[in-house]
């Protein structure tokens, strides 16, 4: 009994907690089907469709392979500055998918290491509402949290 409260209290202070991380719509970015060399999207640059979005901090953006070769998704640019240090998200294979939340704002552009040629950025303008750029918990979820995890040891060896 007590740790069926015990689990209860944790998944509690869990369900508290989870929301503060992707808080707005997620944004999906397709990999087209043939990113190849030769391919209609390089020249359009819509290898990535659509290859520029722009999304409010805390989206989480999903790309899916919908071609039969594997891509990555990975934050630089081809001619190597600062290649996944953001993001990487190794080699996807077909109709695979990749998913990163963004957290700050800026400008991060990002490519394929295998087809460098195909390219793609995202944009994070300000907040959708105002102050909701911290990415850490709130104070109160903090709280609960710490909260939680007390009564939970305690419940845990019988002290109550
Ligand atoms: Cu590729």
């Amino acid at each position: 009994m007590k740790l069926a409260i015990a689990a209860f209290v944790a998944l509690l202070s869990a369900s508290a907690a989870a929301p503060a991380f992707a808080q707005e719509s997620p944004v999906s970015v397709s990999i087209v089907s043939g990113s190849e060399a030769s391919q209609p999207c390089v020249s359009a640059k819509t290898c990535y469709d659509p290859d520029t979005i722009t999304i409010s901090p805390r989206t989480e953006v999903f790309w899916t392979n919908n071609d039969t070769t594997a891509h990555t998704v990975t934050s630089g640019d081809p001619s190597g500055n600062d290649v996944g240090s953001v993001f990487d998200s190794g080699q996807i294979g077909p109709q695979g998918t990749y998913s990163f939340i963004f957290m700050s704002q800026g400008t991060f552009d990002y490519f394929c290491t295998i087809h460098p040629w195909m390219t793609g950025q995202v944009i994070v303008g300000a907040p959708s509402v105002p102050g909701s750029t911290t990415p850490e918990f709130g104070p109160a979820a903090a709280l609960v949290f710490v909260a939680s995890v007390f009564f939970t040891v305690f419940l845990a060896r019988g002290r109550f």
